[in-house]
């Protein structure tokens, strides 16, 4: 599986990690679509998760879960082939509204946010959200925005989520009829997951069955059918374009390139 590892730069430190005031310090979100990095509107971390803090190099500081960095290690992304050096570790709790700077969105600073059907066993245990179109973080983000009792029980303060608001940046065309004079068949959807997540009445992050549904809608037509409607590759499709998204994302140096091992073969090597 490959995965883009999207570096989201903390631009204010919680108090807990003070002692990387002067590095470069970033949570490493791992995405499946790195094309959609300009709707990005908050991160998502897991509370109750164990992230480490490696020093990677060019004096950089990353926050991931360890398994990550481990798997990096054997793909020479660290100093030394097979190596990593933890420098620290953090609960996802203590992460929780702190801002960053996060490359492509719109938005100047994004805050990080608890998600809790986070797996701690896949890509780096951080997930970048993009409501417009992933369901799931729609639906949470929707949830801290409109339910006070929610934000209270998590920990979220209204300030992090009131301005962001999910907005259009993959149209998925409508279908014309073939006949002429007929109606269309369908309209243009501007924002995939809002539309999923209001038809099947997704209400919430718990409503995990449905959201699994939904992602996978999603994905393929984002994927097979999308075009973008914002951004650097505007009227091109997201099938042909994705990967220039990427590309670009890796030459600036904002994010790389990381496999995991699929779970077949880790099974097999048990
Ligand atoms: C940004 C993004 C934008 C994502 C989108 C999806 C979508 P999958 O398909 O189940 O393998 N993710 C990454 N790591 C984790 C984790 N440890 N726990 C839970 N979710 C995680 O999931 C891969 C996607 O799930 C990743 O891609 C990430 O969210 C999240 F518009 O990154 B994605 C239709 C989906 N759209």
């Amino acid at each position: 599986q490959e995965y883009t590892a999207v570096k989201l730069r903390v631009i204010e430190l919680p108090e807990e990690l003070k002692e990387y005031e002067d590095k470069d310090l970033f949570l490493i979100a791992a995405t499946l679509r790195p094309e959609t990095m300009y709707g990005q509107t908050n991160c998502f971390v897991l509370p109750d998760g164990n992230y480490g803090i490696f020093k990677m190099p060019g004096d950089q500081y990353f926050i991931m879960a360890e398994r990550a960095a481990k798997n990096m290690a054997y793909q020479d992304l660290t100093e030394e082939f097979g190596k990593y050096e933890q420098v620290g570790k953090v609960k996802g709790s203590v992460l929780i509204g702190t801002p960053l700077k996060a490359p492509l969105s719109k938005f100047e600073k994004i805050y990080t946010l608890p998600l809790l059907t986070i797996s701690m066993n896949k890509g780096t245990g951080v997930v970048t959200s993009v409501p417009s179109d992933s369901p799931t973080d729609y639906a949470t983000l929707m949830e801290y925005k409109n339910k006070a009792d929610v934000r209270k029980k998590l920990k979220v303060e209204e300030e992090w989520v009131k301005d962001y608001e999910p907005f259009p940046i993959i149209t998925i065309p409508g279908e014309e009829s073939k006949e002429e004079g007929k109606e269309a068949l369908s309209e243009p959807i501007d924002m995939i997951a809002v539309d999923l997540c209001k038809k099947m009445k997704i209400k919430s992050q718990k409503d995990v069955k449905k959201l699994e549904e939904a992602k996978d809608i999603a994905y393929k037509k984002g994927f097979n059918q999308g075009v973008f409607s914002y951004g650097d590759f505007i009227g091109e499709k997201v099938s042909v374009a994705k990967d220039k998204v990427k590309d670009m994302l890796v030459e600036t140096g904002d994010a790389l390139i990381y496999f995991e091992p699929d779970k077949k073969v880790i099974s097999r090597s048990k």
